[in-house]
């Protein structure tokens, strides 16, 4: 009993002084946004009667009885006047499920609820379920959209790892009780990364998709889509225009996905997404913006060359190393402080923030991708010009006029 006493003390202060730990402010050269020290959530904030058995009588070594492995890729949602997070927690029988974690700031002391999210199954039951965006829809439900995965059952015995990817709906008023609603039906053969659009659309529910060809391949998909329900309670979208393309030789060549919901502003609806490319270690998942026209959501109008964050320091190790993904942010009340939550390497969740002032100066002004070295080099030179100008400097003189040999 004297070594459970000390072991439950040991592990409640840990726990406590982790969820009450601070969180600094880091600046970055970008001055895009401001990066923190700790991570928001991790494997450790979920809570100690998750993990243990706590009674003496049937647990005597305080052992774990369910073991955690990461908490990643959460939506986020303003409910109430406090910061939620709707974590992918995964145990370490590999299955993932939804927990809503609450700060009253948004940065730091989340605390998980005492009991994590149950969703409902359709009838053909989900093996597993992640990645959820929150959506406040202009209809008065908040969606919890979803990816749901189930065994390819075509696939030969000897693979057990072949899957299905398809979008799982659910709706709920007080994020407690949910209602699941049919999967999304496409012309595609699998999807992941599918965010509701909040409002309607011509009177129709919008869907921003990710067309793939298998599980792990987004193939000839293209690119994140755009297509249009009639009804949310049997989504059925027939046609998916391509909205953003995977484009050779950028951070969005091999794939890309939507993030949260788009944000809609003066200029345009704001959108965040991620954008996966490949090198000889692996894919590498960033993070990127672009701006679609207030009245036609298919077009593109503003797109800053490159990524807006990237892996860094810790964040680029855990199970998925090299990756940052994200499918949620909070604009707060006032219409102007920005809280986006990203996950690093599939294995916890970290805050940036910033405000839509800023996110829209860069959006609007930040150079385009001109799609090869060249292009760069003339935007670079836009930049070292005008500066030279600005600073009564002359222009620049070691430039070399390449002849023809
Ligand atoms: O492992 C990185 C990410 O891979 C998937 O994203 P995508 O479908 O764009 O490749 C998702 O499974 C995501 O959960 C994961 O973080």
């Amino acid at each position: 009993m004297h070594d459970y006493l000390t072991r439950f003390n040991w592990l409640k202060d840990n726990y406590e002084s982790l969820i009450k730990k601070n969180n600094q402010p880091i600046q970055q050269l970008s001055g895009l946004y401001v990066r923190y020290a700790n991570p928001v959530l991790t494997a450790a904030h979920t809570p100690l009667i998750w993990r243990y058995d706590l009674n003496p009588a049937t647990n005597p070594y305080l052992l774990e009885r369910f073991g955690i492995n990461a908490v990643f890729n959460a939506g986020a949602i303003k409910f109430n006047g406090k910061y939620l997070l709707m974590a992918r927690v995964e145990g370490t029988d590999r299955k993932s499920f939804f927990a809503v974690a609450e700060s009253p700031n948004g940065i730091d002391h989340f605390r998980f609820w005492d009991c994590p999210v149950l969703i409902p199954s359709t009838n053909i039951p989900d093996t597993n379920i992640y990645d959820m965006r929150l959506v406040a829809h202009e209809d008065g439900w908040i969606y919890g959209i979803f990816c749901t995965e189930r065994k390819d059952n075509s696939a030969p015995e000897g693979d057990q790892s072949a899957a299905i990817a398809q979008c799982g709906i659910a709706r709920t008023k007080d994020f407690k009780k949910w209602e699941r609603l049919p999967d999304l039906i496409t012309t595609s053969p699998q999807q992941r990364n599918v965010v509701l659009h909040p409002e309607f659309v011509n009177g129709k529910y919008a869907f921003y998709t990710r067309p793939q060809d298998s599980f792990i391949e987004a193939g000839k998909g293209g690119g994140i889509g755009f297509g249009l329900a009639d009804d949310i309670t049997h989504a059925v979208v027939h046609k998916e225009t391509i909205v953003d393309k995977k484009i050779y030789h950028t951070v969005y060549e091999a794939k890309n996905g939507a993030g949260p919901a788009p944000i809609k502003t003066n200029y345009g609806w704001l959108h965040l997404a991620h954008g996966v490319r490949n090198t000889a270690a692996g894919l590498r998942y960033t993070l990127y913006m672009f701006m679609t026209d207030l009245n036609d959501l298919t077009k593109v109008i503003h797109k800053p060359a490159g990524y807006f964050i990237a892996p860094e320091g810790e964040e680029r190790l855990g199970d998925v190393s090299n990756v940052v993904f994200s499918n949620g942010w909070i604009l707060d009340d006032d219409g102007e402080q920005l809280f986006i939550y990203y996950a690093s390497s599939d294995t916890r969740m970290h805050v940036a923030t910033t405000t839509l002032s800023l996110i829209l100066d860069y959006v609007l002004h930040h150079p385009e991708d001109g799609f090869s070295s060249t292009t760069s080099v003339q935007t670079l030179q836009c930049i070292i010009e005008h500066n030279l100008a600005y600073l009564n400097q002359p222009a620049c003189t070691t430039q070399h006029t390449i002849t023809n040999p």
